[in-house]
């Protein structure tokens, strides 16, 4: 049976278009997610828009529009064309106002409150609606600014329901402790334990009555449900959780076969790692396997936001440079789990290097080659007889066992480095071998022979390998090899007769090298250009 895989991205504040910071994190779920597809694995890939909340009530009166046309607009007109410019592979996408969501928010609080896990009392604090979390005086200060953002509280007084985290704690800590890679990078959790946990856990206030657009609690309408209970079950109620159809939810959830990944930024930890396995013990639901806490993207004068002013979008890159080139620059450049910082320079050194001169580069040769030696086409495997031919063959196995095991550890940026460590291989392979000088000797035909073969066989494996990334390049290395589009599936990395007589078609250059004076000018004038700030 088919191992089962369920992803899922935070869902997004639909509050102003998404930036390069929330492109980051789709692609990456998008090509964790491929991958896994391509694999074998029966995956499902979840992502969305979270649209309640004051700040999105507020961004829409702003506007003067209601705040379900003002979400509506921002989803159909920026999220959802973003994804399929990215090529985002995604199974479904929860919005928290569709009808399916609401009405399970609406159970789950019942259920919570009917369990005792929620209580009504009231709330006197100071709250931040940027963040939209309540604090306490000693964290706002004698100043009163939010912690998290810095920004002015409000001082707050209300009947509010709130949920019983002390009933938990102790049983989160046990679970920490049993699952050690809960929380990656373990960095993490510590901090979790030691900034949130520690110092006593407070209950979380998980009603409002100060504004309306939110999920009414069923019990007492002048509540709405806390942005943060209605946000987290998307996770479930997409899956059809306690609906008339569950099918999928028993089949990605509720199966302790399934591995559960969510992917987030730092930003929200707290609510994935603390709050989220608490609610889910209150439901009497398993816990997901993994919440993998990705590092932010920044720009050199600091975090790239959407309130900041300083984000950049990802469409004029795609435009310019193509989706791949983008997609591959995501994923390698920023190591998935650590910050990164972007630049022209190192966008457009990152795509010279490794797509143009690397990749790019091999292709061309190899191709080329083919052509001008044996008309186009792939001499057949014949073994190893070139002395580099076995280490060469032998490092595209280990590639492969080292990319699942890598994918599978989610360590994304390390397992295509090893795919670019063996396309740089292969390129050192043809200087060794000389295949220009072999062509010269009638003698060495059978080693001139082995080389191309070794060479298409590398290319194969590499986009293959490079699929859930270049997701319109790796056919068009397929199509330069001539590999029918059957032939194009995961389990012939291993075939080393593959392309055995198949011919070769000669095309464009598969990444054009890029001018760096000239690109890197083109991105830092795109970058100074005014943008879009959100209005909150
Ligand atoms: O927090 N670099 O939504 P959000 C990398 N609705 N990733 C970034 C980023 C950056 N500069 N900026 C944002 C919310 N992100 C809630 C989530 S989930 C149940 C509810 C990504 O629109 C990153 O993944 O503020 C971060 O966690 C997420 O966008 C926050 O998106």
């Amino acid at each position: 049976m088919a191992k089962k895989f369920y992803i899922t991205t935070p869902i997004y504040y639909p509050s102003a278009s998404p930036h390069l910071g929330h492109a980051y994190c789709t692609t990456m779920c998008d090509i964790i997610a491929r991958g896994k597809r391509m694999r074998g694995f029966e995956t499902y890939f979840l992502t969305g828009t979270d649209e309640h909340g004051e700040k999105i009530q507020k961004n829409a009166a702003a506007c003067g529009v209601t705040p379900q046309q003002f979400v509506d607009n921002i989803v159909n007109n920026k999220f959802l064309p973003l994804w399929n410019a990215m090529k985002i592979s995604n199974d479904d996408f929860i919005r928290t106002t569709q009808p399916r969501h609401v009405e399970t928010v609406q159970k789950i609080f019942s259920k919570m409150l009917e369990k005792g896990d929620i209580y009504l009392s009231s709330y006197t604090g100071w709250y931040c609606v940027h963040e939209e979390s309540y604090w306490t005086e000693t964290q706002v200060g004698e100043e009163h600014l939010c912690p998290e953002c810095h920004r002015p509280v409000e001082k707050k007084d209300e009947p509010a329901y709130f949920y019983r985290c002390s009933k938990y704690t102790k049983d989160l800590l046990k679970f920490y402790d049993e699952n050690p890679t809960f929380i990656t990078p373990e960095s993490r959790k510590n901090e979790m334990i030691n900034t949130f946990i520690k110092p006593g856990l407070q209950d979380l206030c998980v009603s409002r009555t100060s504004f309306d657009w939110g999920i009414q609690v069923r019990e007492d309408p002048k509540h709405v449900v806390y942005v943060w209970l209605d946000a987290l079950t998307n996770y479930i109620t997409a899956l059809g959780y306690d609906q008339a159809d569950d099918s999928k939810f028993q089949k990605f959830w509720n199966d302790p076969e399934t591995e559960i990944v969510h992917v987030i930024g730092a930003d929200i930890t707290r609510f994935h790692t603390i709050y989220w396995p608490m609610f889910l013990e209150s439901l009497g639901l398993r816990k997901p396997n993994r919440i993998f806490v990705h590092g932010l993207m920044m720009m050199k004068d600091g975090k790239m936001s959407k309130s900041r002013g300083n984000a950049i979008s990802a469409y004029p890159l795609i435009e310019r440079y193509g989706v791949d080139a983008v997609r591959y620059y995501l994923a390698s450049e920023i190591t998935f789990g650590q910050d990164g910082v972007f630049t022209p320079e190192d966008f457009v050194g990152r795509i010279n290097m490794d797509l143009a001169n690397n990749l790019g580069n091999l292709l061309n040769r190899t191709v080329s080659m083919i052509n001008k030696y044996f008309g186009g086409v792939t001499p057949d495997y014949v073994g190893e007889i070139n002395p580099t031919d076995k280490e060469l063959t032998d490092l595209c196995e280990k590639t492969i066992r080292a990319y699942e095991a890598l994918n599978d550890d989610l360590k994304v940026t390390e397992a295509y480095q090893e795919v670019m460590n063996l396309t740089g291989r292969a390129n050192k392979y043809i200087e060794e071998n000389a295949p220009w000088a072999l062509a010269k000797d009638p003698a060495k035909i059978e080693n001139l022979k082995s080389v191309m073969a070794h060479l298409a066989h590398v290319l194969y494996v590499v986009g293959m390998l490079m699929k859930p990334i270049l997701v319109t390049k790796s056919d068009k290395i397929f199509d330069q090899l001539g590999v029918d589009e059957d032939k194009r599936v995961y389990e012939n990395v291993h075939d080393l007769h593959l392309l055995d007589g198949v011919k070769v078609n000669k095309g464009e250059q598969l990444f054009p090298r890029l001018d760096v004076e000239a690109e890197v000018k083109y991105i830092a004038d795109m970058m100074a250009a005014p943008k879009e700030k959100a209005a909150a």
